[in-house]
């Protein structure tokens, strides 16, 4: 990749599994038997928040153990050795954030923030770091209307902001790249059909062949925690860095 190279990097659950995080549709995604597509849904907070609620307060306590791990840092090193490198992430978890990146690339949250709560009632969108919540005590607003997870729901729309963002830096990419995700959910995987068309290099790195399709240039199969960091070597002894 030369210095001035714009790489992007669309990523989805399996970056952070490594990090203990139990990707969507993997096995050990499933939470009390029950499938994430069915919780994350707004008609499942309308009918049941408190068993909502559970899951989220779950993967918020599971999360709040959780490290960046190989990948996620691979990522950042790889910023510091591009022109740019920016993160469109479909994760809620905030182990990108934590990570950081080098120089002037930004980090993209598709889908929000599992440490964002907003209220049912006035809109108050609040940063949270406590523990769980669990039912009984759900969280309520001042105004005393109930909050949610500020995330985005299946049948939700993306923030428009996100979309156009995410949008411009996958027309300037020259490399991008799918990490960690099956690519089912859209719109997030219509960027994958945007970068190939508009003539970036797109290589997955994933277990399988997940993206399908004649965008993918390369496919790196094996997990993202040992083949980004083997991707930063490459580019590091190409650059004799
Ligand atoms: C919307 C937040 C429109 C919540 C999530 C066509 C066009 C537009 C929409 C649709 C469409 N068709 C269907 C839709 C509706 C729907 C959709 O896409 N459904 C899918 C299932 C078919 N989309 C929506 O509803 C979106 N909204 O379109 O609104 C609209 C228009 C008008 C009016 C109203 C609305 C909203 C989608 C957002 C849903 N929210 N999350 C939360 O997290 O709690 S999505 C959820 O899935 C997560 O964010 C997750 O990140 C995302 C995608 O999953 P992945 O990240 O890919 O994870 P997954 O488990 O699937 O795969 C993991 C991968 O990692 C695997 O490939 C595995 O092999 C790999 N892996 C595992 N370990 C490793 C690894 N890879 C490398 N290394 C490893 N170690
Ligand atoms: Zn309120």
């Amino acid at each position: 990749m030369t210095p001035q190279a714009r790489v992007v990097a669309l990523t989805g659950a399996g970056i952070s599994a490594a990090s203990g995080i139990p990707t969507f549709r993997g096995k050990g995604g499933l939470y009390k038997n029950l499938h994430a597509q069915d919780l994350a849904t707004p008609e499942a907070f309308a009918r049941d928040p408190a068993t909502v609620w559970e899951w989220y307060g779950w993967r918020r306590d599971l999360v709040r153990r959780a490290r960046p791990n190989a990948a996620h840092r691979a990522l950042r090193e790889l910023s510091e050795l591009v022109g740019r490198l920016d993160i469109i992430t479909q994760n809620v978890d905030g182990l990108h954030e934590q990570t950081g990146l080098a120089g002037e690339g930004g980090i993209v949250r598709l889908h929000g923030s599992l440490w964002r709560m907003r209220c049912t009632r006035c809109g108050r969108e609040v940063e949270d770091r406590s523990a769980g919540p669990y039912p009984p005590d759900l969280p309520h607003c001042s105004c005393g209307g109930l909050m949610r997870p500020a995330v985005v729901w299946f049948g939700e729309q993306l923030a428009s902001e996100d979309l156009d963002e995410a949008g411009a830096l996958t027309r300037h990419a020259d490399v991008f790249l799918v990490v960690g995700t099956s690519a089912v959910v859209y719109p997030a995987a219509g960027f994958l059909g945007l970068a190939s068309q508009q003539g970036a290099f797109v290589a997955e790195f994933n277990l399988e062949a997940a993206a399908s399709g004649p965008e993918i240039g390369l496919r790196v199969t094996g997990p993202s925690e040992e083949t980004l960091p083997a991707l930063v070597d490459a580019v590091r002894k190409r650059r004799k860095v």
